[in-house]
């Protein structure tokens, strides 16, 4: 699917003769079973490495180069139960250091991933271990954390699915990973727009190559009368992802957010807005026409594409809705509400960018002009900041109730994720808001006030960055500081 439409550096289909449709490009999960791969006590090596996928088009011969996890785009599925133990070794046969962050689980700080504030990076021909335990079920995803800009538009990630004790019965566990790709004509990727500095002050690196779990519009195979689990997982370096699931052939209720359960199932009334690193669950109960065929349709440009297919079974006749109630996920049990009232408030003003006000910000410990910012390729800042680490946003006591106030100065949206805990939106725009999902990753429009609570249970260095992989780089990331 070509996105040229929002992007200059488009890339000619006609260069790409389509033969017979792609199939089978889904990762379908085995339904209520742990996948063999995965188990308690196993240590299991994840190479990082080099490889090559057919973004265009699996009939065809163009391979795409890219860098994944055991050479695969996405790397391959982890999955385990609520309250494993993960045993990963990292192997990495890369050229350049990297790590393994586990986005959304609240883990072990000492696992966590990000280089340099809790791991030194893994080089070239090195090996990490990582160790700990899955407090909550759902959906989360790992992916390389250091020079994410580049390693991530490269491939570097994966899925790492948490299953309930209690699952709820489905036909098909599916995984729907969806990205875009910055490719040249020749199907390989642009590596010389990497560090474009229009991408970092801007929008961040937006792709101009849609893929669903790593292919060109998937087939999904389905028979009428089944229901059927989807994750979506957005793994884009920048862009938000509209993914319209509605359709008179089915119905569609979300279940979870960022692996959250939500009290009570919602049937979609619109597109799934999905910025990057969000994750959401549903719940689709199949009814359409045996031998039918229908569109998932990314509609973020405005112009609505087919990024995927749900494809129908001949055999089976058609089938009615399922008559079974879409119940909740049991939800996670440990979780404190915030003591609004008593929460300390802290402060984060999001600055800079293109069409912004900054005139200059903090770095490296000296106040410097926007032209030296850009020379050092930090044109955001928060409070004042420009990616500096050395001190944090917040030093909390352990179990501190903490509300972070963001107020977004920019003409941009910032996807805020926080590692190793999880946050409820409580004020947006100063009017509270209750009954928010908790969540890892919030989007926080141009020009909005969003407040987020929490609880510091979670002892450690936590990273608090845009998602948008360019603004993090170009200056958009803190951290919090938990007590032991
Ligand atoms: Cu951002």
């Amino acid at each position: 699917m070509n996105l040229h439409s929002v992007s200059r550096m488009g890339m000619n289909r006609r260069h790409i003769l389509r033969g017979l449709m792609a199939t089978a490009a889904v990762v379908s999960l085995p339904p209520q079973s742990i996948a063999a791969t995965s188990g308690t006590d196993q240590w299991r090596t994840i190479t990082a490495k080099p490889g090559d996928a057919r973004l265009l088009d699996a009939a065809q011969s163009v391979r795409t180069k890219i860098w994944g996890y055991d050479g695969s785009v996405p790397g391959p599925l982890l999955r385990y139960r609520q309250g494993d133990t993960v045993r990963v070794r990292l192997e990495n046969q890369l050229p350049d250091p990297t790590s393994i962050h586990w986005h959304g689980v609240a883990i072990d700080n000492r696992m966590d991933g990000v280089v340099g504030l809790t791991q030194a990076a893994v080089g070239p021909g090195e090996q990490f271990d990582y160790e700990f335990t899955l407090p909550d079920p759902g959906t989360f995803w790992y992916h390389t954390h250091n020079q994410s800009w580049e390693q991530m538009a490269r491939g570097l990630y994966g899925v790492l699915v948490v299953d309930e004790r209690d699952a709820p019965a489905v036909d098909q566990d599916l995984l729907f990973v969806i990205d875009d790709w910055r490719l040249r004509q020749d199907g390989q990727i642009d590596t010389g727009s990497f560090g474009n500095m229009h991408d970092w002050a801007h929008a961040g690196r937006l792709g101009n190559w849609l893929t669903v779990n790593g292919a060109d519009r998937p087939q999904i195979s389905v028979k009428s009368g089944e229901r059927i689990r989807l994750r979506l997982v957005n793994t884009a370096n920048a862009r938000i992802f509209r993914l319209d699931l509605r359709s008179p052939a089915h119905a569609a209720s979300m279940i979870a957010v960022d692996g959250f359960p939500l009290a009570l199932p919602q049937e979609l009334q619109e597109a799934i807005e999905l910025a990057p690193g969000q994750r959401v669950d549903v719940i689709l109960d199949m009814t359409g026409d045996p031998g039918g065929r229908v569109a998932i349709r990314e509609t973020s440009t405005g112009k609505p594409v087919d990024c995927a297919h749900f494809v129908y079974d001949k055999t089976g006749g058609k089938k009615p809705r399922t008559n079974r109630r879409i119940a909740a996920l049991p939800t996670w049990g440990n979780h404190a509400p915030v003591d609004i009232a008593a929460a300390r408030e802290i402060d984060l003003h999001m600055t800079g960018g293109a069409m912004g006000m900054m005139s200059g910000a903090m770095h490296r410990g000296r106040m410097m002009p926007m032209g030296d910012l850009v020379d050092a390729r930090k044109v955001w800042a928060f409070n004042g900041v420009a990616g500096d680490l050395d001190r944090p946003l917040a030093q909390l006591r352990r179990n501190e109730h903490i509300l972070i106030n963001i107020k977004n100065d920019t003409r941009w949206p910032h996807a805020m994720h926080l590692h190793g805990h999880h946050f409820q939106v409580v004020r947006r725009n100063g009017t509270p808001v209750s009954g928010t999902p908790w969540r890892d990753t919030e989007l926080v429009r141009p020009m909005e006030q969003v407040t987020l609570g929490l609880v510091a249970d979670n002892p450690g260095k936590w990273l608090f960055h845009c998602h948008m992989l360019e603004h993090q780089a170009g200056g958009m990331k803190t951290w919090i500081d938990v007590r032991a």
